[in-house]
């Protein structure tokens, strides 16, 4: 059994309310829904947090450095392309990750092409919609189970 953390960022609690042409029509709850269901299948324990400050998300981090987490999942919201303390967070708590993007990033603004996270990720899903999220949990199944 391993502890899977589910972080999501700023506005990802308005997912499935607003811009469901961007974003899609699912909400945060369908979609961590749907994970735990998967972790409850395999007989891991998901936790999830989403959150709009920047903070909170760090101090998450200091906590699963010590709560047992094993494997993190991200999406970090506009984090992405602005937050050196999210990655120095990452670096510090040597917590393997895979970066989650609903949208297509290569195909928005310059400004979204940067991400700050990615260097330090085990891989990043980008454009697939909610179903990222499940590809990027079955990745953390399969490298659990490898224990890399
Ligand atoms: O594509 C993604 O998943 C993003 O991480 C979403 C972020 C954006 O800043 C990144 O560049 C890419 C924005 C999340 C905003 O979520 C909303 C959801 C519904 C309605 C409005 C915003």
């Amino acid at each position: 059994m391993a502890k899977i953390l589910v972080l999501n960022g700023p506005n990802l609690n308005l997912l499935g309310d607003r811009e469901p042409h961007i974003y899609g029509t699912d909400t945060l709850a369908d979609i961590n829904g749907r994970l735990a269901a998967m972790c409850e299948a395999q007989g891991h324990q998901l936790d999830s947090l989403q959150s709009n400050a920047e903070y909170v998300l760090i101090d998450r981090l200091h906590a699963a450095r010590k709560d047992g987490t094993g494997f993190i999942i991200i999406n970090p919201g506009a984090f992405t392309h602005t937050s050196i303390a999210l990655l120095d967070a990452f670096l510090a708590a040597e917590i393997p990750f895979i970066e989650v993007h609903l949208s297509n990033l290569h195909r928005r603004e310059a400004y979204r092409q940067h991400s700050y996270l990615a260097s330090a990720a085990v891989g990043t899903v980008v454009g697939l919609g909610a179903q990222g999220y499940e590809l990027a949990l079955q990745a953390a199944f399969r490298r659990l189970a490898q224990g890399n």
